[in-house]
């Protein structure tokens, strides 16, 4: 273990010397498959990138809770509305391990949520588009959520710890959650022309978007070389993608919904389905906080901050109360 108490003198000849000793250490310990644990000795790059993955991801928990809250009050019958709230309080409890998960690393919960407030920390691009009828909450379930396990069962082998475990327990709930999405979808599948339809529609608008959930093409993947060397990374953004479309088209079929690309069609010598142009236009304009809702998720973002501050300080309070008790006694 290298603890970062070993980092001295920051100009220092002998601290670049000692640095590029941990860092080869740090690399064969990661190479050799290894956990890297919050006390042990780390690069600087390692620690950030983890840092704004894991809080972005974190935040994405947090603004994806919206899309669907916005039909708890009109889920079709109390039991879709009991597994729809159930599904909420799991995906807030996924930004809660996730920012703490992000605090192992250095960085406080304030920080890391004024980030995403100012607007300066990314969320997932999907949670910018609205929810207008109740076959999106099917469709959520079914596709984001399948795209969201897509990528992140390989996380569970993230090199970083506390990453690697939260994510076994986010993984099993999504997936109960893709199951109860695509139950949604089933029923309105099986159900009146007009259910059918309804289905169809949010398909039709759900499908692309979930492409884009897996980030730019790999040639244009910022950060994913010295991810998949620090085996943050196990599979490429396009390669995630591909198993993603080779696990749907299926699922698809079984529904009896058609998917919205006409060039989709199964390559018979790689067996993979090969899936039309993404428009790489539209999720930049979704990531540059020019999407359908994005004002919208963090106007209601701010405004939950500011009416929550009031539980922050009596929790705060209460915590400091029962430190002074349990110091007295
Ligand atoms: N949206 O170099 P790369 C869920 C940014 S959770 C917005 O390829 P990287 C559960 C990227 O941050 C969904 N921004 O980046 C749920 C970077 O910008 P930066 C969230 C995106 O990190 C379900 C730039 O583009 N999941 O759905 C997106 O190597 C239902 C360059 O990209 C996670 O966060 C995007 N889609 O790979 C909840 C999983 N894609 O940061 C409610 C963990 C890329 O330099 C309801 N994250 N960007 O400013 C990851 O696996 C990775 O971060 C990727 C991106 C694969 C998302």
């Amino acid at each position: 273990m290298y603890t970062q108490a070993l980092n001295t003198n920051p100009d220092s000849g002998e601290r670049q010397l000692e640095d590029a000793g941990l860092a080869a250490r740090f690399q064969a310990r990661v190479d050799a498959e290894e956990r890297i644990e919050p006390n042990d000795w780390m690069p600087a790059a390692y620690r950030r990138t983890l840092t704004r993955q894991i809080s972005q991801h974190a935040h994405s928990e947090i603004v994806g809770m919206l899309p669907e809250g916005n039909w708890l009050t009109r889920a079709p019958s109390l039991r879709r509305k009991a597994a729809l709230l159930a599904k909420v309080q799991d995906e807030c409890g996924h930004g809660l391990y996730l920012y703490a998960a992000a605090e192992t690393l250095g960085s406080s919960r304030e920080e890391l949520v004024d980030q995403l407030l100012s607007g300066k920390a990314k969320y997932s691009s999907i949670f910018n588009y609205p929810t207008l009828t109740w076959a999106d909450i099917g469709a959520i379930g079914w596709l984001v959520d399948g795209a969201a396990i897509m990528n992140q069962i390989p996380l569970c082998r993230c090199s970083y710890g506390p990453y690697a475990r939260a994510m076994i327990r986010v993984c099993k709930e999504e997936s109960f959650h893709q199951r109860q999405g695509y139950e949604i979808m089933l029923t309105l599948s099986r159900g009146t022309p007009e259910q059918k339809e309804m289905a169809q529609d949010a398909l039709n608008r759900w499908w692309w978007p979930c492409l884009m959930m897996f980030g730019p093409p790999d040639a244009a993947s910022l950060h994913s070389d010295t991810s998949t060397l620090w085996k943050i990374k196990r599979f490429s953004n396009d390669e995630l993608r591909q198993k993603f479309v080779d696990a749907t088209v299926p699922q698809a079929r079984i529904l009896g919904l058609s998917l919205p690309d006409p060039e989709l069609r199964l390559d018979e010598e790689s067996g993979h389905w090969r899936y039309g142009e993404i428009d790489w236009d539209e999720f930049k304009q979704v990531i540059a906080g020019n999407g359908p809702c994005n004002r919208e998720r963090l106007a209601a973002r701010r405004k939950a901050h500011d009416e929550g501050e009031w539980v922050r300080e009596a929790a705060l309070a209460y915590a400091q109360k029962q430190r002074g008790k349990a110091l007295a006694a």
